[in-house]
């Protein structure tokens, strides 16, 4: 049996992981999902790449958007909207569930990672999603206009429009890894880096004490897919980020971030011409497509990922 651990953002990951789950026994996978983004809005604790990990895998995910609920109604913000209240960050009716039941498991005095796996349980998933940390870790972005302001203010209240000159993880020097975590990342035969932005979605994960030592130990069984191609993000800003934060934003931009702790850099068909300078870095190049527009890519990266190549 193939034992995976997944370090997991967002979109791009929620996709790969899908095609994982295919093709292994997902009681074998354990997702190291990121928790910088979340926050606190209504008095609600909202978790979105939990929840985008979870959504997409069960099928139940808003497929245009990436996040939320398909088929959602928004009679909740609309009203919100009435009394000028915040409603930049759009939370459907029926996402709203989940975090209504998070927040009063958690006033009840539920960790983090048991109220994430009876959600992810009760969406049928069969395997673990663990927050990389029950800590408080929330990534910080410094813009140039306004300053320091939260993840989900950069991206989304300001649709991550402006420049940013600097990121921190907030909170990281006294996070520890959730139960479960650094075991996942020990046992694995395979540990995969999906494509999530480096910066904001790998890297709160890498930050908390520990999580990066771990993964760089298993550095030979970790295989990292990249999440620009052709010089591009496939969603959100990570090409630019990368650029504004000084890195290249390129498949050897993001090899000299991984290059410490993966032996492999999955990259695209058009990035085949980079695989030389990607193995000048260190790494084993494999080039695929990994742009994951329908389930057959979907699933191929995923079998390349784990080693059970085409037969
Ligand atoms: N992304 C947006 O661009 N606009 C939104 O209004 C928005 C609301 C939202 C609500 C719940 C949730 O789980 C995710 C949501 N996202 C929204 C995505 C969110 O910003 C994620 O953090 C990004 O997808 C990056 O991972």
């Amino acid at each position: 049996m193939t034992r995976v651990a997944v370090l997991a953002g967002g979109v791009g990951a929620a996709r790969l992981l899908r095609g994982i789950v295919g093709v292994v026994d997902p009681a074998e996978v354990t997702v190291v999902a990121n928790v910088g983004d979340d926050l606190v809005l209504h008095g609600l604790h909202i978790s979105p790449d939990i929840d985008t990990v979870i959504y997409t895998v069960a099928g139940a995910i808003d497929p245009e958007r990436g996040w939320g609920l398909g088929g959602e109604t928004w009679q909740a913000m609309e009203s919100v909207g009435r009394y000028g209240g915040i409603d930049w960050f759009n939370l459907g009716d029926r996402d709203l569930g989940t975090h209504l039941y998070r927040t009063q498991r958690l006033s009840e005095g539920a960790t983090l990672s048991e109220v994430t796996a009876e959600i992810a349980e009760s969406w049928g998933l069969g395997f673990r999603v663990l927050p990389v940390t029950e800590g408080a870790l929330r990534t910080m972005v410094t813009v140039a206009d306004e300053g320091e302001i939260g993840f989900q203010e950069y991206f989304v209240r300001r649709r991550h429009d402006v420049a940013v000159t600097s990121v921190r993880f907030d909170g990281s020097e006294s996070c520890e890894p959730a139960p479960g975590v650094l075991d996942a990342i020990a046992e694995a035969d395979v540990v995969v880096i999906a494509p999530s932005n480096p910066i904001v979605s790998i890297g709160p994960l890498l930050a908390v004490p520990g999580v990066r030592d771990a993964v760089v130990a298993r550095r030979e069984s970790v295989v990292a897919v990249s999440p620009i191609v052709a010089g591009a993000a496939l969603k959100g800003p990570a090409d630019r980020m990368l650029v504004e934060l000084g890195h290249d934003a390129s498949v050897v931009g993001v090899a000299r971030l991984y290059r410490d702790m993966a032996a492999t850099l999955v990259v695209d068909d058009a990035d085949a011409s980079s695989a030389a300078a990607i193995e000048a870095e260190g790494m084993t190049c494999v080039v695929r497509p990994t742009i994951m527009s329908e389930p057959g890519v979907t699933e191929a990266l995923a079998r390349t990922v784990l080693g059970v190549e085409e037969r």
